[in-house]
């Protein structure tokens, strides 16, 4: 397999880990956002849409985290990153529904960039929104992850679909130097995991494209 990466994209660091912890060999593409290659003609023929990540198993690459985790989850099945009882499937699905539909997108690259020029927003009001929307969302991932997790997961006593998506949110938040204290439930959960291999090797500090 082949994966359209950046070692700070968030959405590449989930498919990196659902990689690594199904064991999955493939080689890493790296596509600089920084210099804007992901809307260059030759990565639009990958991924029209112009975001990483995007993975290409056979003719047709595919895009989407989300949705590249889930193929991998049916091609790969074990280990399992959703459990197979639906009300515990759905409330995983929900912890990384959170992350992935409700914060994501909102603190984006290019919606910052889009702050910054052209509304011309500054740079200090640029994190303070980056902030805010990390505080709504984990402020109630928190709060459901006091009542489902174990200290170590956020669901139940095993790697999952919500830890993939969380330890990548982690990271973003620290890089904009975001106030973890209120949430020691998700800050001891990313612990955890990213004393793990899969998550560590799937870190961006370790990527080849890293400076
Ligand atoms: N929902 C998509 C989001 C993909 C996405 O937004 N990727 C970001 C990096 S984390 C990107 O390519 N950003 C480029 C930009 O915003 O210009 C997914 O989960 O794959």
């Amino acid at each position: 397999m082949k994966l359209y990466t950046y070692y700070r994209s968030s959405a590449a660091y989930r498919v990196r880990i659902a990689l690594n912890l199904k064991g999955i060999a493939y080689e890493s593409v790296p596509v600089d956002l920084k210099p804007g290659a992901h809307r260059r003609p030759d990565y639009l023929a990958v991924n029209p849409q112009g975001l990483v990540p995007a993975l290409v198993d056979g003719a047709q690459p595919l895009s989407q985290s989300l949705a590249i985790i889930e193929y991998l989850e049916e091609t790969h099945p074990q280990p399992a990153l959703l459990p197979r009882a639906p009300l515990e499937r759905a409330r995983v699905r929900s912890l990384a529904l959170a992350i992935a539909c409700d914060l994501h997108p909102i603190n984006n690259l290019r919606v910052l960039n889009y702050l910054r020029a052209p509304l011309g927003i500054d740079e200090g009001a640029v994190n303070d929104w980056y902030r805010h929307w990390v505080a709504q969302v984990f402020q109630g991932l928190e709060a459901q992850a006091q009542r489902s997790s174990d200290g170590r997961h956020l669901a139940g006593g095993q790697v999952t679909l919500a830890d993939v998506c969380l330890v990548p949110q982690l990271f973003n938040a620290r890089r904009f130097n975001c106030d973890l204290a209120p949430y020691p439930m998700l800050t001891a959960v990313g612990a955890h995991l990213e004393s793990l291999p899969a998550f560590a090797r799937a870190a961006p500090g370790v990527q080849p494209d890293a400076p």
